[in-house]
């Protein structure tokens, strides 16, 4: 619905582009309020303008730090036109509504900006009664226009002009979402000086990034190294199954580098849907398993690189029930972390009482991977470069079995390509360049995080052993040379998987079919930087 504005309450302190719009409300008969400075600039424009005092019956005191804050402004910002009740309220009590609050904040981050400002000068350019209007008037967006920057006059005055002097539901909306983010910025930006001059640094390590909208769950006692100091915070309205909601069973407290695994560990694991484990170590897995009972899963997931395996963090998608404890806690096999939607009674006895383990592993109860799955409309990644952030959707989701193409005269057979499904799908958690060896639902080999790709294939080929005869190769990005289907050929893959797109990949085909591999296109890259 369009409101058409009959009372505006301006009050700003960049005073830029205010005449310009103040002479368009005014030529819509639009009764004008404002505070001293701005009063006074309104009135040298020769506007007709009524000041604060006036309607609230009360001087700016305090220096200016009570200007606004009345009963008077508020309620005749905040009461409901739909609602008789508030209409007779505000009447009773002769306050009149108030349809547009333009409205910019004292300069708080160019206060501090500048290079000799004194804590008073800081403080003194807090702003209270500003963002208390604007919060007020976007709260009552269906009957109230907010304008929280002279960025968005020209709009404004295009639309009240197009308008007869009204401004739509949709703009009075957009306004509001436009200003909350704003109130939340500075307050932000607030929240972060208070941090860095008023609190301990060893209280919450990170204040300066992290305050706005992240609520720390804990510092840590170091980040990758122990010269870092570090904390992990928790992101607002996440329900689904993930790391810094779980909860910690036992064990040492999770370092910084226990989360960073764990997580990957997770993202990985809940990939699938029947039962399976991964191992992660340094944030790449070097084993992952699928299988019809969780103890198979467990034993081939470790297994396929037992070396690495030691230490590592494994993820389950299945409650750790007694049998697989038991044989996580057999032998040699050391732990760091165990990640799963839970443990069973006679498993967490098993894992907490293991004596070589010295009650130091960690045990990681996550809700239902299933039930609970990450938002990809609101799950974003977010990485720190120099002096800024990038931001991404997550890599999630994206593939479909169905859509991969054959290259190759050998297509592929149903147990190849249920193997390929597999293993691409580890691929996607391991860095670039990725390349993921996989056999009877198990990886056995991995060459991740290198330069070259044909390095990442000879890498897996040597992990892998013996067992790479009649395995399945998958490859996160396009072979830019046939050298890599060379050399997965002579060492015996029968099958490859890669997402295709190089100027060269006939050359790859080519090899294919001389070596008799089938190779399928997924038309999907999934790169990991
Ligand atoms: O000091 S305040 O926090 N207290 C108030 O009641 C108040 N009302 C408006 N700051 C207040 N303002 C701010 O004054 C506005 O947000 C605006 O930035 C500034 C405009 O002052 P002037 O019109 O005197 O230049």
């Amino acid at each position: 619905m369009r409101i058409r504005i009959r009372r505006a309450l301006l009050s700003v302190s960049d005073k830029s582009g205010l005449i310009d719009l103040a002479k368009v409300l005014a030529g819509f008969g639009v009764e004008l309020i404002s505070t001293g400075g701005t009063r006074k600039a309104l009135a040298e424009a020769g506007l007709a303008v009524k000041d604060i005092s006036e309607v609230t019956g009360f001087p700016e005191m305090l220096d200016g730090r009570v200007k606004t804050l009345h009963p008077i402004v508020y309620a005749g910002l905040l009461a409901r036109r739909d609602l008789p009740e508030h209409m007779k309220t505000i009447a009773d009590h002769q306050i009149q509504p108030i349809d547009m609050v333009v409205v910019n904040l004292y300069p708080f981050a160019s206060t501090l900006a500048k290079p000799n400002a004194t804590t008073e000068e800081c403080i003194e350019n807090i702003d209270i009664g500003g963002p208390t209007m604007l919060r007020a008037a976007c709260k009552n967006f269906e009957s109230v226009a907010v304008i929280p920057d002279p960025e968005l006059y020209p709009k404004i005055i295009e639309e009240l002009k197009a308008n007869d002097g009204a401004l739509e539901l949709e703009t009075r909306q957009s306004l509001a979402a436009i200003t909350f983010e704003r109130t939340a910025r500075y307050d932000a930006a607030i929240a972060d000086y208070f941090h860095r001059n008023f609190q301990k640094p060893s209280e919450e390590p990170i204040p300066a990034l992290m305050a706005p909208f992240y609520k720390l769950k804990s510092t840590l006692r170091y980040g990758e190294n122990p010269h870092q100091p570090a904390a992990v915070y928790i992101a607002p309205g996440i329900k689904h199954a993930c790391v810094v909601q779980g909860q910690q069973l036992h064990g040492k407290e999770l370092s910084y580098n226990n989360v960073l695994d764990a997580d990957s560990a997770l993202n990985l694991v809940r990939e699938f849907s029947e039962p399976a484990a991964v191992v992660i170590k340094h944030n790449n897995p070097c084993g992952a398993a699928i299988a019809s009972q969780l103890t198979e899963a467990f034993a081939n997931a470790y297994d396929g690189d037992p070396q690495s395996a030691f230490g590592g963090i494994i993820a389950f998608n299945r409650v750790v029930d007694k049998q697989t404890a038991e044989i996580m806690a057999t032998g040699q096999r050391f732990l760091e972390c165990i990640v799963a939607p839970g443990f069973d009674d006679e498993a967490f006895q098993i894992l907490t009482t293991k004596p070589t383990w010295k009650k130091n592993v960690r045990l990681l109860a996550v809700c239902d991977l299933m039930a609970h799955r990450p938002d990809p409309k609101v799950d974003f990644d977010f990485r720190r470069v120099d002096g800024g952030l990038l931001v991404q959707a997550q890599d999630r989701d994206a593939d479909d079995l169905a859509t991969w193409v054959p290259q190759t005269k050998r297509r592929g057979s149903d147990a190849e390509l249920k193997e390929l499904w597999f293993a691409w799908r580890v691929c996607k958690h391991v860095k670039s360049n990725a390349i993921v060896l996989a056999k009877n639902g198990m990886v056995i080999g991995v060459g991740a995080g290198q330069m070259s790709r044909v390095d990442s294939v000879q890498i897996s080929i040597r992990k892998a052993g013996d067992r790479v005869r009649g395995s399945v190769l998958a490859s996160d990005a396009f072979f830019p040379f046939r050298d890599n289907v060379d050399a997965a050929a002579a060492a015996g893959v029968r099958a490859i998987v890669q997402p295709g797109g190089s100027t060269r990949d006939q050359e790859s085909i080519d090899a294919c079919n001389e070596h008799d591999l089938a190779m399928l296109f997924t038309g999907i890259r999934h790169f990991r930087h």
